[in-house]
């Protein structure tokens, strides 16, 4: 049977290729023509590990090919963005133009699945407009039209990790109908050694939410209890690491926030959707966005009384560890308010994953992208803001009689 995934992005491609390289014939949709090409020239346009053997592998045996068109399919699988808007709400306008590409070549007893990360009821919503694009259809064979089966089948792989994930985590599949939550479910199957778990939809899209709020409230519990310790003048990590010797508690790390695109951002879904209720949740999400500019804050004020010739080092732009990504990251931002508040300041900031500053940084001229080393040997102050392994590796002697102000406990001062 035929596939179409729509939105080639980190989650669509993946999947995309995992499907044809497992005997499925797919079509990968995109609405940017050099995405298209290069599938279609059997290469991926970001980095994943392990995505390119598969992709050169499939579009070569002719089991995948892109366009930029919605083909008529069995199965239709849409993986597009789902931006959260200013007011904290999910923009559904991409899934609403993947739905206007579906619609016209429908012609009943399709399965139809949103992996996007919705908020609850994106699913109904998408299955609600496909019929309004299409009355001559229905969702469940009501009034004699054919049905099209609408399910709710969340990502949940890690960035890094995509391949080995996709195959081997467990899914959630939720359907409009029972009916549509069984096809959903013997589709992944081909691919998915994890358990296929069934439900309807709206659990499915809270369940995905739900997920990331629980690593969000509990990160923030760690980065509260930094900001706390500070002010008693004791070591977070210390006592941290001593809790989390009581056989039931388990504490996360303090950091200087929370970045990447998933974790920052699906607790809004839920607090849209129910403000009044979901009061730790919101509190959570304050409490880490409010992290980067308690860092900045200790950092002018360690800063106030040195004299201008003093250098500042900055340790890291990525959002995590071991990664080149610095999209939604709070290291940038907190670079970026320390250019901007200390003019005539030198500092000198280290990210081995990149050869140039990203724009947010290019345009201050107090600003220097150099190594780890010399970022630390030129420097009085040295931030750390990611905990990459070359940050963790730096020898106790080149941070000895300098002031370290260490968001991520990366380092042996
Ligand atoms: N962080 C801390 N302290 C910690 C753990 C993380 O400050 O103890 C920070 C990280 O530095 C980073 C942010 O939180 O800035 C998020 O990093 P992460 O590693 O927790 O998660 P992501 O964003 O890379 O991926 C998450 C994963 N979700 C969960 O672990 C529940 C992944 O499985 C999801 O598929 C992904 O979000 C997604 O796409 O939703």
């Amino acid at each position: 049977s035929t596939v179409a995934v729509v939105g080639l992005g980190y989650i669509g491609l993946p999947t995309a290729a995992i499907l044809a390289t497992n005997g499925l014939q797919v079509i990968g949709v995109d609405v940017n023509q050099r995405t298209v090409d290069a599938v279609n020239e059997g290469r991926v346009p970001f980095v994943e590990p392990d995505l390119g053997i598969h992709v050169a592998g499939a579009v070569s045996n002719g089991s995948l090919k892109a366009s930029t068109a919605t083909p008529a399919a069995d199965a239709f699988i849409v993986a597009v963005p789902t931006p959260f808007k200013e007011d904290h709400t999910a923009d559904l306008s991409y899934i609403e133009a993947a739905a206007r590409g579906i619609a016209p070549v429908l012609q009943g007893g399709e399965l139809i699945i949103l992996e996007s990360t919705s908020p609850p009821r994106a699913t109904h919503h998408l299955a609600d407009y496909l019929i309004h694009l299409r009355p001559d259809l229905s969702l469940d064979g009501s009034g004699g039209k054919p049905a099209i089966m609408l399910a709710h089948c969340p990502e949940r792989v890690l960035p890094g990790k995509v391949m080995i994930e996709l195959v081997t985590n467990d899914r959630i599949v939720g359907g409009i109908t029972p009916e549509a939550a069984e096809m959903a479910r013997d589709l992944y199957a081909t691919f998915c050694q994890g358990q296929i778990l069934i439900t309807d939809a709206v659990t499915a899209e809270m369940a995905k939410l739900v997920e990331n709020s629980y690593r969000d409230v509990n990160i923030a519990f760690a980065n509260e209890l930094s900001v706390i310790s500070d002010k008693l003048n004791i070591d977070v990590w210390e006592l941290i690491r001593l809790a989390n010797h009581h056989p039931r508690v388990n504490i996360l790390q303090p950091g200087p926030g929370v970045g990447g695109h998933c974790i920052a951002v699906d607790p809004w879904f839920i607090v849209a959707a129910a403000p009044d209720e979901a009061r730790l949740i919101r509190t959570a999400r304050e409490v880490n966005d409010a992290k980067p500019g308690w860092v900045y804050n200790k950092v002018i004020k360690e800063l106030a009384t040195l004299p201008i010739n003093i250098e500042l080092s900055v340790l890291g732009l990525a959002f995590k560890a071991n990664i080149d990504d610095l999209r939604e990251s709070p290291a940038i931002e907190i670079a970026a308010r320390l250019a901007n508040g200390l003019p005539g300041r030198r500092i000198n900031i280290a990210e081995p994953h990149v050869d140039q500053l990203p724009a947010q940084l290019a345009e201050y001229s107090n600003v220097a992208l150099t190594s780890i080393e010399d970022s630390v040997c030129r420097s009085g102050v040295v931030v750390v803001l990611v905990d990459h392994d070359q940050v963790k590796a730096l020898p106790a002697e080149l941070l000895s009689g300098k002031c370290i102000i260490d968001t991520r406990g990366a380092v042996d001062a």
